[in-house]
C-alpha cells in the first residue's frame, strides 16, 4: 500500500483541510499519516474561530518517526499558518525525500482574489519556498497571482492561464497545475506544465453554477491520491475535477444549504468506482 504524509490544520468544524484529506485519501486505499499544524474551532470563514498553533510538535512528531524509520511516497502540504511554520515543513520535506518521494504542494491560502483572513502578502509571497521544493503544486488563480505577483484577473484567456503557470515552474515547481481554470464559456477545470518536457495538458468539464468551501482542498487530495498512485496526470485531473463536480452538483440538492463546506461523504462510493474503472 502506498503511504502518504499530509501536513496541514485540523479545523475541528467545518469540513476542510484534515478531515477531507484523512477520510479521502483512506478511501482511495492509501495509508495516510497526519502532521496537524494547528487545531481551530473551525475554519477561518467563521467569524470568532480558536487557534492553537501546533508548529512546536511538528519537530519532536517527526524526529520520533525518524527514529522509528518511517518512511512515506509522499509528502501533501496544505493550509499551514506562519511564515516560521513552512520553513519547518520545508526541513521536514527535505529530510524524509529519497528520488522516488512525491511532494505535492497546495499553496491553500486565499480564494476569489483574496487572501484568507489569517494570511498577508508577506505569507503569500513565503510560500514560493515550499514551491521550490515541490513536484507537483495546485494553486487557485488567486493563489498563484500573490505567489508570482503577476496580477489578479477575474475574466482571463488561455494565454493568461499559461502565463501564471509559467511563473509558478520559475519558482521551481517541476508540475505546476492551475485549478479553478475555465478555458471556455461554462466550462471549468485544471491545467498543468510538465517543465521538464515543455508541454501543457489540461481537463476541463461542465461549471456547476455554485461555489462552496473546501472544493480546493477536496481537489487536491484526490490529485495528490491519484498522484501518488501513479494515475497518468491527464486521467488525475480528469478524476480530482470530476469528483469535484460531482460533489458541489450533490451539495446543492442539500435544503440546509451548507455553505461552510460540501457533502463529500455522499460522493465517496462515486470517488472509488473511478478508481475501479481505471483499474
Ligand atoms: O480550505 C482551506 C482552509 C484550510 N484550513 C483553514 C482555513 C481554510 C480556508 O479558509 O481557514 C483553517
Amino acid at each position: 500500500m502506498k503511504r502518504i504524509l499530509t501536513i496541514q490544520d485540523i479545523s475541528c468544524f467545518g469540513k476542510c483541510s484534515l478531515t477531507v484529506a484523512l477520510p479521502l485519501l483512506s478511501a482511495m486505499g492509501i495509508e495516510t499519516a497526519i502532521l496537524p499544524t494547528a487545531v481551530l474551532s473551525t475554519h477561518t470563514l467563521f467569524k470568532g474561530f480558536t487557534c492553537r498553533d501546533l508548529s512546536d510538535q511538528l519537530k519532536p512528531i517527526t524526529e520520533h518517526w525518524k527514529r522509528e524509520g518511517i518512511t512515506f511516497d509522499a509528502i501533501y502540504t496544505g493550509y499551514l499558518g506562519t511564515e516560521e511554520e513552512i520553513d519547518t515543513v520545508v526541513g521536514i520535506i527535505e529530510s524524509f525525500r529519497n528520488e522516488n518521494t512525491l511532494v505535492f504542494v497546495d499553496p491553500a491560502m486565499g480564494d476569489n482574489g483574496k487572501l484568507y483572513p489569517a494570511f498577508d502578502e508577506h505569507y503569500a509571497r513565503k510560500n514560493a519556498d515550499l514551491c521550490a521544493v515541490a513536484d507537483i503544486a495546485d494553486p487557485n488563480i488567486t493563489e498563484a497571482a500573490f505567489l508570482t505577483g503577476l496580477p489578479y484577473r477575474e475574466n482571463y484567456t488561455e494565454e493568461y492561464v499559461r502565463e501564471l503557470l509559467l511563473a509558478i515552474a520559475g519558482l521551481g515547481v517541476k508540475t505546476p497545475i492551475l485549478t479553478g481554470a475555465s478555458l471556455s464559456e461554462g466550462k471549468t477545470g485544471a491545467m498543468g506544465y510538465d517543465s521538464k518536457e515543455k508541454v501543457f495538458f489540461h481537463y476541463q468539464n461542465d461549471r456547476v453554477p455554485a461555489t462552496y468551501h473546501g472544493t480546493g482542498d477536496i481537489f487536491s487530495s484526490v490529485l495528490a491520491g491519484a498522484s501518488v498512485l501513479g494515475i497518468d496526470r491527464t486521467e488525475a485531473l480528469k478524476i480530482a475535477a470530476d469528483y469535484t463536480a460531482l460533489t458541489i452538483a450533490e451539495t446543492l440538492k442539500n435544503p440546509e444549504n451548507p455553505w461552510y463546506g460540501v457533502d463529500f461523504e455522499k460522493t465517496i462510493p462515486a470517488l472509488v468506482d473511478s478508481l475501479k474503472r481505471i483499474g
